[in-house]
């Protein structure tokens, strides 16, 4: 577009964006030109498909898209067949590259309510009290590829980004609120180390390996974070119960200047839970897209996950300590015991994407993403991340323009002087994208702190020489692993022993595991001995003196009761269960806000009741109890053709069909609350009926009682360790 001729630009750059002048173009939002037109453009999905005939890409409807056009029906095909080479062509680049870390995972929408109760430490807009802001939330995994599993042993991404009034807000982190390494120059070395080994691209999506214990045995300030990998925390029960935590100290700015430091936090509302790591092993096998399917299934079937956000705050002091814990140290977390967690707003998810690239994988976040209010602190790990954000998007999502695809557009008025690159969406008008001008009529204008302009923090640094070292309080690498260490339950803290046991005895290189033992030793000396006597080797002496840091009970997920809201109940039926019985139990499960999930011999209908899953298709592992609607007998012309996974029903010596025999022994081992109308289809399973956590009812009445149960998620006084 030529320039407005019928505008005489002044002398000076214009000051005022309210003046004389009249608007030009360059003061107008750019268009997005598409074959229906500049009004369709304001819909950000008018460049999707539409109309009701295929057509080529421009539109040239296709009257036969199955059979390339060719010299005679056996001859070869022509080169003149245009959409031959545009299908194929499109398809050869429909791939673009995964992310470099956090390949795997999935997403969805959301609404963030804000309680108000960070206004007066934040001018943050979002923040102020009802305010309601659009979010995007993607969950993921680190070190997996795009098609790994969901329940590798892994810490998990969770990344937040809010559409606010003031621009977009991204809050990536992780339901891990310590960091592997305190300076982001070296991020590349653990995610070498803990990616595939480079020869033979093995193993995926583990940190059981060489590489990943020779980086961490040797980088101890990485102790901390690998010991909440080894714990419970590594295997979240699904994504509607993990934590989140922003990692990261960051500096809030009040309305009047005065700063505060921050730690974020999320808490979801349905508790914080974990699978066992048969069950992670499990699931990855039968159905490794478990916790992507539950939450797409929680959100369709209305059990709509939330998470409160909250705040740890912090005098914004000279030293930027807090009871002795260096805030700027990515792998320190300040006990809640210190400094309460304090509500700020909540997170509801409301809505699945539409399409998985265009939102999911096409999603970018940024940690520099701020809005006024919020600010950054000088933590190495954090500023390195600043860069890498926008940089990796160049690579992944082609060039430079990613902020203009729908997932990523800011809810706001855009108008940024960023012209042309590739797939560049945008028809810009004007002839102005610089500062200063006047033939653009000043436009667009700097904005003040008053018109919502974002003013860096003017955070005094210290005169200081250049140096390549981090603070003396960075040296401590154990304190804090041995505080989180002896803060488990017995159930726990044996799962972190299984779990050092596995790792390191997958491990082939002896001089890791003596060298990781060496780490255990000074984090605890019980801790080592236990891990050495699973591996057969000596339990080292400690070689550092640790301080003993008082325990942090909030920090174990055990024996604090949650809402059971959504929660996976399976009821298990054969030909001889009760009709009306299988009927009650369903709707006692709905009635408790818990979802059903019948479960027959064989698809269709059991009776009268809809079959939702078999014993082909269901495992223990996708519910979160079972209840029993029947006695359950094998079928009589079933038992010769189980497969080899379930074994025979001699070789497992039960009276019941050994496909619920094989369930109904995983969930009592996986310590699962377990409900049946009589005894003896517990019995006859080959299970006490009066173990702790059976429960023996008639009809309805079970449900209360395994929903009790399941407030504490498991029962683990069936735990072998608690139990013994
Ligand atoms: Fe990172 C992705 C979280 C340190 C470089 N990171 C990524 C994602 C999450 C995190 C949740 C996935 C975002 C998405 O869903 O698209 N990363 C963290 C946390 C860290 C952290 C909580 C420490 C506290 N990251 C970190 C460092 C660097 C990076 C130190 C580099 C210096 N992270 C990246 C990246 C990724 C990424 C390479 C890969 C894909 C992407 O950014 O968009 O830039």
């Amino acid at each position: 577009m030529s320039h407005d001729t019928s505008y005489t630009p002044p002398l000076e750059e214009p000051t005022d964006p309210r003046g004389p002048l009249p608007p030009t173009p360059d003061t107008r939002a750019p268009e997005m030109r598409t074959a229906t037109g500049a009004e369709a453009s304001k819909d950000p999905n008018a460049r999707a498909q539409q109309g009701d005939y295929l057509t080529t890409a421009v539109g040239r409807r296709v009257p036969d898209t199955d059979h390339s056009l060719r010299a005679g029906d056996r001859g070869p095909t022509l080169l003149q067949d245009h959409h031959l080479r545009e299908k194929i062509t499109h398809f050869d680049h429909e791939r673009i590259p995964e992310r470099v870390v956090h390949a795997r995972g999935t997403g969805a929408h959301g609404t963030f309510t804000a309680y108000g109760s960070a206004e007066s430490i934040t001018r943050a807009a979002f923040l102020k009290k009802g305010v309601e802001t659009p979010v995007f939330l993607r969950f993921s995994t680190v070190l997996g590829s795009r098609g790994s599993a969901d329940t590798p042993r892994d810490t998990r991404g969770f990344a937040v980004k809010f559409y606010t009034s003031e621009g977009n807000f991204d809050l990536v982190g992780n339901n891990i609120p310590v960091f592997f390494i305190q300076d982001g120059i070296k991020f590349p070395d653990i995610v070498h180390a803990a990616k595939p080994e480079p020869d033979r691209e093995i193993p995926q999506a583990a940190s059981a390996h060489d590489t990943f214990w020779d980086f961490v045995s040797l980088h101890t300030e990485a102790q901390h974070h690998t010991l909440w990998n080894m714990s419970d925390r590594g295997l979240p029960l699904s994504l509607r119960t993990m934590e989140g935590f922003g990692v990261h100290t960051f500096r809030v700015i009040d309305e009047a200047g005065a700063t505060k430091l921050v730690k974020w936090h999320w808490k979801p509302k349905a508790g914080v839970h974990s699978t066992l790591w048969e069950e992670a092993q499990l699931i990855m096998g039968g159905d490794p897209d478990l916790q992507r399917r539950d939450l797409y299934d929680a959100i369709e079937g209305g059990h709509l996950p939330q998470w409160e956000l909250g705040v740890q705050v912090f005098d914004d002091t000279e030293d930027q300590m807090f009871s002795g814990i260096d805030l700027l140290d990515p792998t320190k977390l300040v006990p809640e015991e210190l400094a309460p967690v304090q509500p700020v707003g909540l997170l509801t998810l409301d809505a699945n994407p539409t399409n998985f690239f265009a939102e999911v994988e096409q999603v970018m976040f940024n940690p520099g993403h701020l809005v006024p209010g919020i600010d950054v602190v000088n933590d190495a790990l954090l500023q390195a991340r600043l860069f890498s954000y926008v940089d990796t998007q160049i690579t992944r999502l082609g060039g430079p323009n990613f902020q203009q695809l729908p997932i990523n557009r800011p809810h706001v008025d855009v108008n940024d002087n960023q012209r042309d690159g590739f797939h560049q969406h945008a028809v810009h008008a004007g002839v102005a994208p610089y500062r200063p001008n006047s033939l653009g009529a000043g436009n667009p204008f700097p904005a003040p702190a008053e018109q919502g302009g974002f003013v860096d923090h003017p955070a005094v640094v210290a005169a200081s020489q250049t140096v390549r070292a981090v603070p003396a309080s960075f040296a401590d690498h154990y304190s804090q692993a041995r505080m989180f260490y002896r803060s488990m339950t017995p159930v726990e803290k044996d799962h972190i022993v299984s779990a050092y046991t596995f790792e390191l005895g997958k491990c082939t290189v002896p001089v890791v595991r003596e060298r990781q033992l060496q780490c255990l030793a000074n984090i605890d000396a019980d801790l080592c001995a236990a891990v050495a006597k699973g591996l057969g080797l000596p339990a080292p002496e400690a070689t550092e003196k640790v301080a003993d840091v008082e325990p942090s009970p909030a920090l174990s997920q055990v024996g604090k009761p949650f809402p059971v809201d959504g929660r996976k109940v399976g009821i298990v039926c054969d030909e001889q269960s009760d009709d009306a019985t299988v009927t009650a139990l369903v709707k006692a499960v709905e009635k408790a806000s818990m979802v059903p999930f019948v479960v027959g011999p064989h698809g269709g209908q059991v009776g009268s009741v809809e079959v939702d899953k078999t014993f082909a298709t269901a495992r223990s592992v996708e519910f979160d109890a079972i209840v029993l609607a029947g006695q359950i007998a094998p079928a009589p012309d079933a038992v010769p053709s189980y497969d080899a996974r379930n074994g025979d029903q001699a070789a497992l010596g039960t009276q019941t069909d050994p496909r619920i025999a094989l369930m109904l022994g995983e969930a009592f081992r996986h310590c699962k609350a377990i409900g049946a109308v009589s005894a003896e289809a517990i019995t006859s399973a080959g299970l006490p009926a009066d173990a702790k956590g059976v429960v023996v009812a008639d009809g309805a009445a079970i449900i209360d009682q395994v929903a009790e149960l399941l407030t504490l998620h498991r029962v683990w006084d069936r735990y072998p360790t608690v139990s013994k």
